[in-house]
């Protein structure tokens, strides 16, 4: 196991490279470079990442959100130019040590929640919390002013601006698409990136839709068990896998999360796991606790445990963590919470290796 941590860069995150390494076992990076959707990203500007990574004593192995552009879900003649870029960008990042991108293929929206910052009563610190009755009197457009406006002046992951602003247009092209349209789209796009993958020692990790289920009438197709075999036979092999985020396939509570790592481990789908705890308030509400087992309902325990015994060599970052200590910080990523997670995460493992 490699305990990673997220990290923005230098000029949009405020926990500098120094902090995350003084974090006991940490290894590395699942890091980014702040590109819109679509595009190729530059091999200088990404190695200068790799070189001020490496400095502060941290591997960058594990990249996140080479975000797959609106086209290709939608299936558009102008998706060949995207999945060109995309092609171009595996091949760069693979060339600079890079061993797993993480991306998701989710119509529109990237994650979602009503509110970045509810109280947690027992304590006074806050988190992401998710409620669908907040969301019945809210459409998409409102849903997303509210976000922006909530983030502190961060950009958050799937919300870039160039995007939203033509939120209300990419809406309207979505109508009507079934389920199966988006596999077939998502094929297309497997079969023209894992070849590529497979030449250059890439694995391609899709993240599940989050919450898991699907909202405003969109179709969504990685949100159980099940949505991730079809997923995998799209494309069936060993770069085709799964990004197991324990908090957002968890958001449901239909699906059995150590099950998942168990199934997929076993089959050597697991490219990076996500690793965080959420607590149950009622049907399609929930909010993410901090990652001890006792603070919510997934059972941290089993969940190291699976990884443990299906594939101990993954990379494993803490999720999104609480604000606590009167941190400001980009929603879900400061420091204080995550570093107690992957301490706490380390202490799990260090007492399943030595039992
Ligand atoms: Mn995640």
């Amino acid at each position: 196991m490699k305990m990673t941590f997220r990290w923005y860069g230098s000029k949009a995150d405020p926990i500098p490279l120094s902090y995350i390494r003084q974090i006991p076992g940490m290894t590395g990076l699942m890091g980014l470079l702040d590109k819109p959707a679509g595009a190729d990203w530059p091999e200088e500007e990404f190695k200068a990442l790799v070189k001020e990574v490496h400095l502060a004593g941290l591997e960058l192995e594990v990249i996140e959100s080479v975000n797959v552009h609106e086209d290709i879900k939608l299936g558009l003649p102008s998706r060949e130019e995207y999945i060109a870029n995309y092609i171009s960008t595996v091949r760069m990042l693979a060339r600079n040590g890079v061993k797993v991108i993480i991306y998701n293929f989710m119509p529109v929206f990237d994650w979602l929640r009503t509110d970045l910052a509810r109280i947690i009563p027992e304590d006074g610190s806050n988190s992401l919390y998710f409620d669908e009755k907040d969301l019945g009197e809210m459409g998409p457009l409102e849903i997303v002013r509210r976000t922006a406006e909530d983030s502190r002046g961060f950009t958050l992951p799937g919300w870039e601006p160039e995007r939203l602003a033509l939120l209300e247009t990419t809406l309207k092209q979505y109508e009507g698409m079934t389920t199966d349209d988006l596999r077939a789209n998502f094929k297309y796009f497997l079969d023209a990136v894992i070849p590529v993958c497979e030449e250059t020692g890439i694995r391609m990790a899709c993240h599940p839709d989050d919450p898991a289920w699907p909202i405003f009438g969109l179709p969504r197709i990685a949100h159980s068990i099940e949505d991730y075999d079809r997923i995998i036979a799209l494309h069936d092999s060993p770069a085709n896998t799964v990004c197991l985020c324990t908090g957002s396939l968890g958001s449901n509570p239909d699906n059995d999360v150590v099950r998942a790592i168990r199934h997929f481990g076993e089959m050597d789908r697991i490219g990076a796991m996500h690793v965080r705890n959420v607590k149950y308030l009622g049907h399609h509400h929930f909010r993410e606790s901090a990652h001890l087992s006792s603070s919510g309902d997934l059972d941290m325990y089993e969940i190291m445990r699976a990884i443990h015994d299906t594939c101990p060599d993954t990379y494993v970052r803490p999720d999104h963590g609480r604000m606590i200590w009167d941190e400001k910080g980009r929603p879900g990523y400061g420091l204080y919470d995550r570093a107690l997670g992957a301490a706490y995460l380390n202490g799990l493992w260090e007492a399943l290796e030595k039992s």
